[in-house]
């Protein structure tokens, strides 16, 4: 394999979409959001409370500012904010148990220990990203709300993961349509800290690289259905992985009971599955494994249509185009 230079000058990568070749490269997306990230829907809980809207643009500000290699500033939540994550925290714990994958369950006492995970405190995102650094050499980087498909699996590639910092409404904590910090502390951040999941995910990122749009719409919901929404097997049971369930107390209890449909997770098959994103879904994806998955999806992109393959070069931070397929 020949390691082709940064912009190929052949003619089949210029139709290439952009993607970042530097972690530093996802400073770009720092202003692009989509619908529900600066202005709220006219359905969302918050969307006509005044003081709700405010404390948002407070929060995203943030999120506009920040840059590659600064420290993710700090929050100071206020008490009904917390308050808010204090009722998340205490239901979806007491789920948990019975309810999340054994990857989950592991992880999780040690957030408690070294993040301050705990029905009274709201962690901060630089914790929790110097912890997962350590684990997986995941990091977080705040987000102003929902960036496209691609921006977001894209950031998946450099193990980074986009994550909301602002807090969901407090007349609904059971369920939320849109990501808030509840939803990536307790649901995405356990899942990142282990080894397998983290290699499926960048594995997700790296084939949506320069994808064409087609291919990026197969790969969102694959994510949709695996790191949002999925169930795995483990011995006689299915347990949740996907952050979807394990930051929603409602939609956790409804995935595992006999109301929802469940296949086995597929990537060709799932990949082509409509889905809704403000509702409980009606159809979960089980896996076999995490490794099983990844090897899975590997499988899947060879599928795809790319004229070249990726890697990435964890000393560099950056990704090396290779010229074959
Ligand atoms: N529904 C989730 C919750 O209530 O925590 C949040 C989201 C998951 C996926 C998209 S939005
Ligand atoms: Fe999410």
């Amino acid at each position: 394999v020949k390691v082709v230079s940064a912009s190929p000058a052949n003619t089949t990568m210029e139709q290439v979409p952009w993607f970042p070749r530097k972690k530093s490269d996802l400073d770009t997306y720092a202003n692009k959001v989509l619908e529900m990230g600066e202005e709220l829907d006219s359905d969302h809980p918050g969307a006509n409370d005044p003081v709700y809207r405010a404390r948002r643009s407070e929060v995203t500000r943030i999120a506009k500012t920040y840059r590659h290699g600064q420290p993710i500033p700090e929050i100071q939540y206020k008490p009904e904010e917390i308050t808010t994550w204090g009722a998340v925290f205490r239901n979806l714990t007491a789920l948990y148990p019975t309810h999340a994958c054994r990857e989950h369950q592991y992880v999780f006492p040690l957030l408690i220990q070294n993040c301050g995970y705990n029905e009274n405190n709201i962690p901060q995102l630089e914790t929790v990203s110097k912890f997962l650094k350590e684990c997986t050499g995941f990091t977080l980087r705040p987000v102003m709300g929902l960036l496209t498909s691609r921006d977001f699996l894209n950031g998946l590639a450099f193990r980074v993961f986009h994550s909301t910092q602002y807090i969901r409404h407090h007349s609904k904590p059971l369920y939320t349509p849109e990501p808030d910090v509840c939803h990536e502390l307790l649901g995405h951040a356990p899942l990142f800290c282990d080894p397998d999941f983290a290699d499926f995910s960048q594995e997700i990122g790296l084939t949506s690289l320069g994808a064409s749009d087609q291919d990026i719409e197969k790969l969102s919901t694959i994510y949709w259905f695996t790191v949002e929404f999925g169930l795995c097997r483990q011995g006689s049971e299915i347990r949740a992985y996907g952050a979807g369930l394990l930051s929603s107390f409602g939609e956790l209890e409804y995935a595992l009971s006999d109301k929802p449909e469940k296949r086995p997770f597929e990537p060709s098959k799932t990949a082509l599955q409509k889905y809704i994103v403000t509702e409980y879904q009606p159809i979960y994806f089980v896996a076999e494994s995490f490794k099983d998955a990844q090897q899975k999806v590997r499988e899947f992109a060879k599928t795809l249509n790319r004229p070249f393959s990726v890697r990435y070069n964890p000393y560099t931070e950056s990704i090396e185009v290779l010229d074959n397929k």
